[in-house]
């Protein structure tokens, strides 16, 4: 029997509660398929961060090279660490040693939920680059605390970086509805923008099947309201896909809908599978998450590890109970209830 090794960072407040659950479905999961899933938690977070000043120890990147996959919960607890430490000490260095440069973030409706635009029938895979651009981290600060304090912080485009993240829309384009969107801002960002505007053009005449549009940043976040259903694959930079997404999770009912994976294409190192919301302190440990978004990360993981089947039936589970109303109120349903009915829908 194959056991798939999982790395499970919950990180911090609702994350806990959110990967436990999305754990016990993926055990579920693994019992119905005939494979097995061995979890190994790691307690990274800020609450490592009070203790050690690190919010990973120093080998975490070679202890996490040895698992398949990473589950991982959320990141933050901004009342006793800056987000910015949060941030580069954990999820942003992940993504980038592991070479995760495709985040991929899903956006459509389940069934039994309602979203706050009439528009019921679109379906986004929002493809955001995951290791440059503009979440570098190139830059420093000068002069701090005097009247002439500089910041300066760089994006950085490279052209393997680019032409990887469009090649890979282009692919997932390709499988689904052939049509592409790809989003910049060149009228206004004349250097990296363009460049990425012209990677694009250069990798259409390749890909002749597939539809592509090029989109500035602001004309795309329209779309993603008023018509939806017009987009299909829509790719962007780190930063741009960053801001879409959190479109894209309010139009598919809310962040607790809205999974995604980090996925590192060749497979030299594990991808990473999170839900986009955050560690939601106000509802830190009230058990009133929901753990939809996470859950079907976890489907996102078994996909990419093979199990389609699972997969496909954790997904189905999911939209079983949805359609029953359970998950789909705000509130109205804990953790613990939503997990064992997508438990429950199991056959
Ligand atoms: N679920 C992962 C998490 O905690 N995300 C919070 C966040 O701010 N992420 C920033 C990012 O995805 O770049």
């Amino acid at each position: 029997m194959t056991t798939y090794s999982i790395a499970l960072i919950p990180g911090d407040g609702i994350g806990r509660d959110v990967t436990a659950a999305a754990w016990t479905v993926l055990e579920t999961a693994a019992r119905n398929f005939g494979f097995a899933v061995a979890g190994t938690e790691l307690p990274w977070s800020c609450r490592l961060f009070k203790q050690t000043g690190c919010m990973m120890p120093e080998d975490g990147i070679e202890t996490l090279r040895g698992f398949d996959a990473i589950l991982l919960g959320a990141v933050g607890w901004p009342a006793e660490v800056p987000d910015s430490v949060s941030l580069h000490g954990l999820l942003l260095p992940i993504r980038k040693a592991f070479v995760q440069y495709a985040n991929i973030r899903p956006h459509r409706l389940l069934p039994g939920v309602t979203g706050p635009l009439r528009a019921e029938n679109f379906d986004i895979l929002c493809i955001r680059e995951n290791t440059e651009g503009e979440y570098s981290g190139a830059g420093g600060r000068v002069h701090q605390g005097t009247l002439d304090e500089v910041a300066v912080e760089t994006s950085i485009f490279t052209r393997a970086g680019v032409e990887r993240i469009l090649r890979f829309g282009f692919e997932q384009a390709r499988a689904r509805r052939g049509k592409l969107a790809s989003v910049t801002k060149s009228n206004a960002q004349k250097y990296s923008m363009v460049f990425w505007d012209e990677i694009t053009r250069k990798l259409a005449a390749e890909y002749s099947d597939v539809e592509v549009t090029s989109y500035h940043v602001d004309a795309l976040a329209a779309r993603m309201i008023m018509a939806p259903e017009s987009l299909d694959v829509v790719v962007a930079s780190n930063l741009f896909g960053d801001i879409l997404t959190d479109i894209g999770a309010a139009i598919q009912g809310g962040l607790g809908y809205a999974a995604s994976a980090n996925i590192n294409p060749d497979r030299s190192a594990p991808s990473m599978f999170e839900p986009v919301h955050g560690s939601a302190p106000d509802i830190a440990h009230l058990g009133i998450a929901n753990p939809i978004a996470t859950i079907w990360s976890g489907a996102m993981m078994l996909d990419h590890l093979g199990e389609k089947a699972a997969a496909s039936r954790v997904m189905k589970a999911i939209e079983a109970t949805t359609a029953r109303g359970v998950g789909t109120t705000a509130g109205k349903d804990t953790t613990e209830t939503i997990t064992a009915a997508i438990v429950a829908a199991f056959p």
